[in-house]
């Protein structure tokens, strides 16, 4: 049986992951790490640590005899701006940490990398898997050193390390924090909280951006495939859909009102240097990955289910 240690537990991608692991494999074997902010009602076993402090995950991958792990602590492309230093310490040295740990413990690792790897003078439209790489956010830059570290371990340690590149995930469930795509999460709350939503990137700003239900499946899906059928070890691109602030506010309106006015920030500029849709063409030939959720069927999934959230 395997032995799951998940670092960011508690995140925006860790709050459904953990759940999804759980169910697969049983709540006894999945280990939630966080640094902070533990939900009161979750269900399982919690460990707090930093994945900056090795030695300390070297016991809790002891003490559970952990055999998989899936990466998941890092600062996102607003708050990495906000806190350059913050955000090589932890996204490249937690990342560093995680991948000699499994050299020396025979792990399998996911780590995600993200859209933020690309840059302003990648191919903006259906970005190739292989393409120009340079980023301007710090995120971005330890994103892309990162999917390197993990092509180098893999092929100078024979470590199983599996990555996608995310776009802004899209749930009712976790909010996201200090990312550049949380505009397309935060519209759904003011919607329905206010009926107004003053959007912090201009209305013609179109970003790749997916459902979290398909972003969770996608993902166990990568970490299921026969690893002689993948091609790529710096990460896959990894798409659903894309659509621009105005028309993702066209496609709200049409189920509730909400008055969206544009006013661009520092966000801008970053939302302007990443690619407007991905070419994920080798990750659904290598490894079968389909998403299953288009703009309107996310609208209806986000605002039934954020309604009911809000009224409790
Ligand atoms: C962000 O906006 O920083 C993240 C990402 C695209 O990686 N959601």
């Amino acid at each position: 049986m395997k032995k799951i240690l998940v670092t960011g537990a508690f995140g925006q991608i860790g709050s459904e992951l953990v759940p999804a692991l759980q169910q697969k494999f049983g709540q006894d074997n999945v280990i939630a790490m966080a640094h902070r902010n533990v939900p009161q009602a979750f269900k399982g076993i919690v460990e707090v640590g930093e994945v900056t402090d090795k030695k300390g995950m070297e016991k809790l991958i002891k003490k559970y005899k952990i055999d998989t792990i899936y990466h998941l602590a890092s600062l996102l492309s607003a708050t990495g701006e906000a806190n350059p230093q913050l955000a090589w310490e932890v996204n490249m040295n937690g990342l560093k940490n995680v991948l000699d740990l499994a050299v020396a413990h025979k792990m399998r690792v996911f780590w995600p990398s993200s859209i933020a790897a690309f840059g302003p003078t990648t191919p903006r439209e259906m970005t190739p898997q292989r393409t120009v790489l340079e980023p301007t956010t710090m995120y971005g830059v330890t994103k892309l050193a990162g999917e390197l570290l993990c092509q180098y371990y893999t092929k100078k340690y024979g470590l199983d390390i599996r990555s996608v590149r995310y776009p802004g995930l899209i749930s009712y469930q976790a909010e996201p924090g200090g990312g550049t795509t949380d505009f397309a999460v935060a519209i759904f709350y003011e919607a329905i909280k206010s009926g107004k939503y003053e959007c912090f990137v201009n209305k013609d700003t179109m970003l790749p951006m997916m459902y979290m239900d398909d972003a969770i499946e996608g993902t166990l899906k990568l970490m299921d495939a026969p690893w002689d059928k993948l091609t790529i070890h710096t990460s896959y691109n990894f798409a659903a859909i894309s659509f621009t602030a105005e028309e993702l506010a066209r496609e709200i309106n049409k189920r509730i009102k909400v008055k969206v006015t544009y006013k661009p920030d520092h966000r801008q500029q970053i939302a302007d240097s990443w690619p407007r849709s991905i070419d994920d063409s080798v990750a659904r030939k290598d490894w079968g990955w389909k998403h299953k959720f288009d703009l309107g069927k996310m609208c209806d999934v986000m605002i039934k289910n954020l309604t009911i959230k809000l009224q409790k």
